[in-house]
């Protein structure tokens, strides 16, 4: 049976050329620093990032988790949405494995956390209370429809942090599908944070792997925390390689996911019982409910699942598509031709 396969982005299985690309890896031990194809993706993650220095990690788990631990202390206090990954997806890692408390604010529907919400969640200089060390933002926001956050915001959010001694990292697992969706470049999304995490096996497509980028010091920082996690990977230089291809061969195209998600979308919102608006799916993620009195959500992916049409039901209610380069818009058709006849 053709079974395409939505749930995410992860799913994607290296091209031909990044399987090329590790077969033909120069290798070295990481751990020494002497793998020179993981050294090339950290120069050229660091590059397009605009960032001084980066870090090959083995997740974005990982990416966030190794940052938390670099900008903040036992008992120190992150500020972050409730519907981010790290707080809500990452086991509680920051405070499981680093004693750091998250401080968490309701997000916009759009993925921003309010100014004024994290100007009031600042701590005051208390013997009653955690310091305040760190803005976590997410961009695009998995949770909030996909959702990129522009310029504007990140110059603001810079603003008031600057203003406060905070510092930012960006969970960018998406960040280069936020770049594409806002027609910027990587960087400049990226400028005002201290640290920014982003995935290779999302969107970009290769098996395995996450780039931390920040500043050499936070960088020399991060390499010890990768360590005390069991992330140094020694001839690691088969994964980078691959990276190296999604960097250079995989970015273009992500602007073929977010038409194909937008089309998704529309054809969705069509269908009785349906509820989604297509205007808010500007990247790869598309969210949807369902509210019918013949079938529940759980029944619903179940019987899309049986024809070959696979989603994610994401908490009570709601069900996720994602597109990547595995979805052709043939395939998106297909998709929407099986949920038609499911809720006609
Ligand atoms: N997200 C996965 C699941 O964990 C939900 C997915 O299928 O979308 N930040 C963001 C914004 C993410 O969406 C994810 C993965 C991560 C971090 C963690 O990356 P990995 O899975 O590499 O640890």
């Amino acid at each position: 049976m053709r079974v395409v396969d939505l749930r995410s982005d992860t799913l994607t299985r290296p091209t031909a050329s990044m399987s090329r690309a590790m077969a033909e890896a120069d290798v070295g031990d990481d751990v020494f620093g002497e793998d020179p194809t993981v050294n090339r993706l950290e120069e050229m993650a660091a590059d397009r990032m605009g960032k001084a220095a980066a870090l090959f990690v083995t997740s974005g788990t990982m990416g966030n988790l190794v940052s938390l631990l670099v900008h903040c202390a036992r008992g120190e206090e992150i500020i972050l949405g409730g519907s981010a990954h790290t707080y809500f997806f990452e086991q509680g890692g920051s405070a499981a494995v680093g004693g750091i408390h998250p401080r968490t604010l309701t997000n916009q529907t759009d993925g921003k956390l309010a100014l004024a919400d994290i100007e009031a969640a600042i701590r005051p200089d208390n013997v009653h209370f955690p310091r305040t060390r760190l803005i976590v933002l997410e961009n695009t926001h998995n949770l909030c429809n996909g959702h990129p956050l522009d310029t504007d915001y990140m110059k603001a959010v810079g603003a008031l942090a600057r203003r406060h001694g905070l510092k930012i990292h960006v969970d960018g697992a998406r960040i280069f599908n936020a770049a594409a969706a806002l027609d910027v470049p990587v960087a400049t999304l990226a400028s005002e944070a201290d640290s920014v995490s982003f995935c290779l096996s999302k969107g970009l497509g290769a098996p395995v792997g996450s780039v931390l980028c920040g500043s050499q010091d936070f960088i020399s920082e991060a390499r010890r925390a990768r360590k005390i996690l069991g992330g140094g990977m020694r001839q690691a230089g088969v994964l980078a390689a691959a990276g190296i291809v999604a960097l250079e061969e995989m970015v273009e195209r992500l602007a073929d996911d977010h038409a194909n998600a937008r089309r998704l979308a529309e054809g969705l919102a069509e269908m009785p019982g349906v509820s989604l608006d297509p205007d808010q799916i500007r990247t790869n993620i598309v969210y949807f409910e369902v509210n019918r009195p013949d079938m529940t959500t759980p029944e619903l992916v179940q019987r899309l699942d049986d024809k070959g049409a696979r989603m994610l039901p994401v908490g009570t209610g709601r069900i996720r598509a994602v597109t990547h380069y595995h979805i052709s818009s043939e395939d998106i058709e297909y998709v929407l031709g099986i949920a038609a006849n499911i809720l006609k």
